[in-house]
């Protein structure tokens, strides 16, 4: 599929950056750009691409919601369309088996903090703007924020913010826990490079089988969420990355993972 609306870049280092692109209506995603992510994250070759960094295009926005010139006319049948192209794209993204960083360079509100919500972790500018200002529309979050919110800041945090539609900065993000750090705008994409790099010099079948867990166990008793990550656990002991690391640490050396 050829994509109009994002931009994406493969590193020699195996990262991807991703980039939102409507830079006209501040990267407001319409249906279009929903299908353009949801076909990059289906088809994504794993084999070449080891991480996402995902930002938006320009210095004022990441994302400022879903298009609301689009969504305006539609009747409760395409509105259900259009919330289940964004819901399924982002549980795609969000169950990818590599690790993902949102660099939040501006404004991310309803549909844009949603998406910045389905990645595994997010780092601000400090310009950076959240919101889910839904209501004030006369609608509320439709791409799975009801659901990811609560789970990163609590239901009192999120009932506040999803019911009073105000925006909050990066600092007041960081501080409730949406966002992981913040730093100037500038520095962004090179903040999330560095966390990404530390993040693949682990071994990758370790991060994947811990992403799993942590994204799994979100409905689970706790019974189950523990039987889970022992799964997930043992699971480790038949990669080669699991005896390679651990002999490399008893001879106080450096180890070199290669994903098997
Ligand atoms: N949709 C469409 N166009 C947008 C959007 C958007 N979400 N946001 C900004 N734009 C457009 C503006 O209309 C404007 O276009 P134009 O130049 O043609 O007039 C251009 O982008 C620049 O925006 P502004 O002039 O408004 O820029 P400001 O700096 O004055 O303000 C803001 C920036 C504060 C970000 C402001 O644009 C704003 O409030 N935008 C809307 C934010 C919002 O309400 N987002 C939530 C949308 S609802 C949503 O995301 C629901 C998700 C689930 C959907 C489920 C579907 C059923």
């Amino acid at each position: 599929m050829e994509y109009k609306f994002l931009k994406s870049e493969v590193r020699e280092d195996g990262i991807c950056v991703l980039t939102v692109s409507a830079p006209k209506s501040l990267n407001a995603l319409c249906s279009a750009i929903l299908s353009e992510i949801d076909d990059f994250v289906t088809n994504i070759d794993l084999k070449t691409i080891k991480a996402i960094i995902l930002t938006g295009d320009g210095e004022k926005a990441f994302v400022a919601g879903a298009d609301i010139a689009e969504m305006k006319d539609l009747d409760d049948a395409a509105a259900l369309q259009f919330a289940a192209l964004g819901a399924n794209a982002f549980k795609k993204l969000e169950d990818l088996n590599i690790p993902t960083i949102a660099a939040v360079n501006g404004f991310a509100l309803g549909g844009g903090c949603e998406l910045a919500m389905a990645c595994d972790i997010r780092i601000a500018s400090s310009n950076a703007k959240f919101g889910q200002p839904e209501v004030t529309l006369g609608i509320i979050p439709g791409f799975s924020g009801t659901y990811r919110l609560p789970k990163l800041v609590g239901p009192a945090i999120a009932k506040e913010l999803i019911y009073t539609g105000k925006m909050i900065d990066a600092q007041e993000a960081y501080r409730i826990g949406l966002v992981n750090m913040v730093c100037e705008q500038a520095e962004l994409m090179d903040k999330a490079l560095e966390m990404m790099h530390k993040i693949l010099r682990n071994a990758p079948c370790a991060v994947a089988a811990a992403k799993r867990c942590i994204n799994d166990n979100y409905d689970m008793t706790a019974k189950e969420a523990i039987a889970l990550e022992n799964v997930y656990f043992s699971r480790c002991f038949a990669t080669e990355d699991q005896k390679h690391g651990m002999t490399a640490f008893l001879n106080k050396e450096k180890p070199q993972f290669k994903g098997v």
